[in-house]
């Protein structure tokens, strides 16, 4: 029997006449560009590209966002002394920094993270009229906000590592650089600062979320593939249907496992686990440093975690140490 649709990779390209899309309000901008169809892209996803809808907040929001990039890169560029070999070698290195700890919530003078708030002011900026634009534009087509709100999950773990948390910690200087590996650094000197992250149940939630998330998508999207010569992918038709691909895919997860999603609940599913991947995570740190300054002592004492033995010579935890060290001051 020849069985189509079966591997990972054969898929039609269905491609017809450009469109435009449905009318929109009149007091929105018109869409920019006329549209053509771009074989390759086809390949990935839908053939047409454009027009585009900028309007007013998605222009804003580029400027904006393009002048933080700017703004970000010419730094680097600076931290090398303005060498353009060097900047690409080490672009990966290079960094701007937030202000060292005294300068606290102040403005501090441009070339000691001057420029690191301002650009963090931009960018915020930016992504808040991104999400904005978001909204309106779901509004305008008259479907629901959920992708908004999902993005707004994102930009609350965003605003909690750059703006809130430092805030309640009273200096810029706890905030994330720009930079590639230095944000790496940041975030592996952030977890051993307070006593390995692991331990902070958040983290863990979080991580379930984005582990969950990935197998969520790798099973609805092997589903839907898989009953592809069914007309899987066409959802709409198949959600109440009898006898459909979506019947049968139901079929497949209750006798593999005896419990199926519905083609509605799936995409709740995915829709939480991402949401919620930030969410929780975003509450674990602001926590850090706030509330628990060691999670791994945090840990012990609500006996989630194990004290280390002691062991002769005595080993003593370095962290529990440092608070010593404090006390006998
Ligand atoms: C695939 C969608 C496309 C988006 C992309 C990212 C920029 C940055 C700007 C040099 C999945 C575009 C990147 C615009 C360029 C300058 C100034 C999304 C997709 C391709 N990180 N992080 C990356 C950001 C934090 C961590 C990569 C942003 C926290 C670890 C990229 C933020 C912590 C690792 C990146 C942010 C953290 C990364 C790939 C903001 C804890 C990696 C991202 C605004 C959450 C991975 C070298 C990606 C890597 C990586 C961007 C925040 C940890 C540069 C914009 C502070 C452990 N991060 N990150 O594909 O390869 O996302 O790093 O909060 O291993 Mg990060
Ligand atoms: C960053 C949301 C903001 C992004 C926005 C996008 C632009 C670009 C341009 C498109 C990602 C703005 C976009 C500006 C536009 C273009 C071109 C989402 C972001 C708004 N951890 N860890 C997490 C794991 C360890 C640490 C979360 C695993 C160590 C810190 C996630 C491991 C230490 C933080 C996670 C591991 C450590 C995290 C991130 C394993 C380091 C965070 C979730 C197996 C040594 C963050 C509570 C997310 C968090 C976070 C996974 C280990 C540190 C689940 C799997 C122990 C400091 N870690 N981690 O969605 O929320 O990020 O923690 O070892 O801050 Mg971790």
């Amino acid at each position: 029997m020849t069985v189509y649709y079966q591997n990972l990779f054969t898929q039609v390209q269905v491609t017809g006449p450009v469109h435009a899309g449905v009318e929109l309000p009149p007091e929105d901008s018109p869409r920019t560009g006329t549209p053509w169809l771009w074989h390759l892209l086809g390949r990935l996803g839908n053939a047409q590209i454009g027009p585009i809808y900028l309007g007013g907040l998605g222009v804003a929001s580029l400027i904006l966002g393009t002048l933080a990039f700017n703004i970000i890169g010419f730094n680097m560029l600076a931290s090398v002394n303005w060498d353009p070999i060097q900047f690409i070698r080490q672009l990966f290195w290079l960094s701007l920094e937030p202000p060292p700890p005294g300068y606290g919530l102040s403005f501090p003078p441009m070339n000691q993270g001057g420029w690191w708030l301002l650009t963090g002011g931009l960018l915020t900026a930016s992504i808040l009229l991104w999400w904005a634009r978001m909204y309106r534009r779901a509004r305008q087509l008259g479907q629901g906000t959920h992708i908004a709100w999902a993005f707004a999950a994102a930009i609350w773990l965003f605003l909690v590592l750059g703006f809130f948390r430092p805030v309640l910690m009273g200096s810029w200087g706890e905030a994330v650089p720009f930079g590639i590996f230095p944000h790496l650094d940041w975030t592996a000197a952030f977890s051993l600062r307070y006593g390995n992250l692991f331990y902070n149940p958040f983290h863990a939630l979080s991580i379930v979320f984005l582990y969950g998330s990935t197998l969520l998508f790798a099973m609805h999207g092997a589903t839907i593939l898989a009953v592809g010569r069914y007309g899987g992918e066409r959802e709409i038709e198949q959600i109440t249907d009898r006898g459909t691909a979506s019947e049968r895919a139901a079929l497949f997860w209750r006798w593999t496992m005896g419990f199926n999603a519905t083609m509605e609940s799936i995409h709740r599913w995915a829709w939480w686990f991402a949401v919620l991947c930030p969410l929780a995570g975003g509450i674990g740190i602001l926590l850090t440093g706030t509330v628990v300054d060691n999670w791994y002592l945090w840990a012990v004492k609500h006996n989630f975690a194990p004290m280390y033995p002691t062991v002769w010579p005595g080993v003593v935890d370095p962290a529990a140490a440092a608070t010593l060290l404090q006390g006998a001051k």
